[in-house]
């Protein structure tokens, strides 16, 4: 298991990142309740999960540089649905990004929390082309049960090496450089306890108000899509004035 390093703010205004040009590039798709409603195919996909109020969107939001790409929820946590994201060039696309519904929310009903279980199972261990999973955690709460949950689903496809893992570790604004360093080693231990030798596993501090951990999402999540290429070419649109522009903190589900 791996500890991607961050890197300063300073660094991505000082380079024009391919990985964060690449992501860049997110349009929103298509938003799906049934598995059988997602496009076909082959193309990398790559699965943002997490509890209600991880920060999911904000984090999503803060890797496309903009600010309102992942939608705010009117009713957090009533949103059972998958939203698709493309990735690359325009007119081909060469990657996908996957929103998956937020779970945790304390007032909904048994029913949904059924419904969201077998949404979650079924996409998790059977959409074919998915290549990775960015789990989203409050850098002050940890990995909770129901993220060990969630990871159930998912862990003989990551205990091959089929599916990787990347967990971040939001809100790390909150925290000073102990209590980052305690957080890791607490989400270190948990994952060291579930995952074999095969697996692909990082984990990251991240915040979105400071953009900490921001090119390295986006490094990751990059080489997951395009394992065997160099460098992203870096589109036209210049991603590094974006992420300045962008408001990051304003996203709420
Ligand atoms: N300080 C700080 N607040 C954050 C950060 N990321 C998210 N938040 C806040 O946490 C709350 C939940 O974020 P949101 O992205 O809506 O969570 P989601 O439910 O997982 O999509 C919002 O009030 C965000 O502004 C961060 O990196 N730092
Ligand atoms: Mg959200």
């Amino acid at each position: 298991m791996r500890e991607t390093s961050s890197q300063s703010r300073s660094d991505l205004s000082e380079l024009k990142h391919p990985a964060l040009a690449w992501a860049h590039s997110a349009r929103f798709l298509t938003t799906a309740s049934q598995l059988n409603q997602l496009p076909p195919g082959d193309l990398g996909e790559i699965a943002f999960v997490g509890r209600s109020n991880a920060g999911k969107s904000t984090a999503i939001n803060a890797l496309a540089q903009r600010r309102q790409l992942a939608f705010a929820s009117k009713t957090p946590g009533r949103t059972q649905h998958i939203n698709l994201f493309a990735l690359g060039p325009r007119d081909a696309p060469d990657a996908y990004l996957a929103d998956l519904p937020g779970y945790g929310y304390a007032t909904v009903s048994r029913t949904e929390k059924v419904r969201w279980q077998k949404v979650m199972a079924d996409y998790l261990e059977v959409r074919r082309n998915l290549n990775g999973v960015v789990l989203l955690v409050d850098s002050r709460l940890g990995l909770t049960p129901l993220d060990e949950r969630l990871l159930e689903f998912v862990s003989p496809r990551i205990n091959t090496g089929e599916v990787k893992l990347l967990v971040v570790l939001t809100k790390a604004d909150k925290l000073n450089r102990r209590e980052q360093q305690a957080a890791l080693s607490a989400v270190q231990e948990q994952l060291g306890a579930r995952v074999s030798e095969q697996a692909d596993v990082g984990m990251l501090l991240f915040s979105a108000t400071k953009h900490q951990g921001l090119a390295d999402l986006a490094e990751t999540v990059h080489g997951w899509v395009h394992p065997q290429s160099g460098p992203a070419v870096t589109p036209a649109t210049d991603a590094t004035e974006a992420a300045d522009e962008a408001d990051l903190g304003d996203s709420a589900d």
